[in-house]
């Protein structure tokens, strides 16, 4: 069984949200952005590392936020709580970045504009925002 595991970095009140690339049934949504777990890493150590090679950003994770998705049978999704340390995120494989509050989630949710597995997590992410 691997995992992805998904960074929700939050800064100044706002949750950054990156805008995915591929495949081409998700391309043009937002996600959070995060990447696998490889062997002998921690949930959280493979989060700092994939939001340093995706954005150029230092974060600190932190606790598990919401239920873990299951994406296929051998790949689940969960989701970290993390705090910006240091950087502006630049993207190197997503299409674009922003920093959303509690509202413009809600929105963007509600337009489908979120990855589905992501959409999963709104209300555990709005709470964070409020
Ligand atoms: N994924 C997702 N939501 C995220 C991050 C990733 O649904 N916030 C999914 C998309 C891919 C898989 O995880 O199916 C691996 O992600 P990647 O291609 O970014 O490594």
């Amino acid at each position: 069984m691997r995992e992805v595991v998904a960074g929700a970095v939050i800064s100044a009140g706002r949750l950054l949200l990156a805008r995915r690339t591929y495949p081409p049934e998700v391309a043009g949504l937002w996600e959070l952005p995060g990447g696998k777990v490889e062997p002998g890493e921690t949930r959280g150590g493979a989060l700092e590392r994939e939001l340093a090679e995706e954005l150029g950003i230092e974060v600190a994770a932190g606790e598990q936020i919401g239920v873990g998705v299951p994406l296929r049978e051998d790949l689940s999704l969960v989701a970290l709580a993390a705090t910006l340390v240091a950087g502006d995120p630049r993207p190197t494989e997503h299409s674009a970045v922003c920093w959303v509050d509690a509202d413009a989630l809600r929105q963007m949710a509600a337009a489908g504009e979120l990855v589905p597995a992501d959409a999963v997590w709104l209300d555990d992410l709005a709470g964070l925002l409020t």
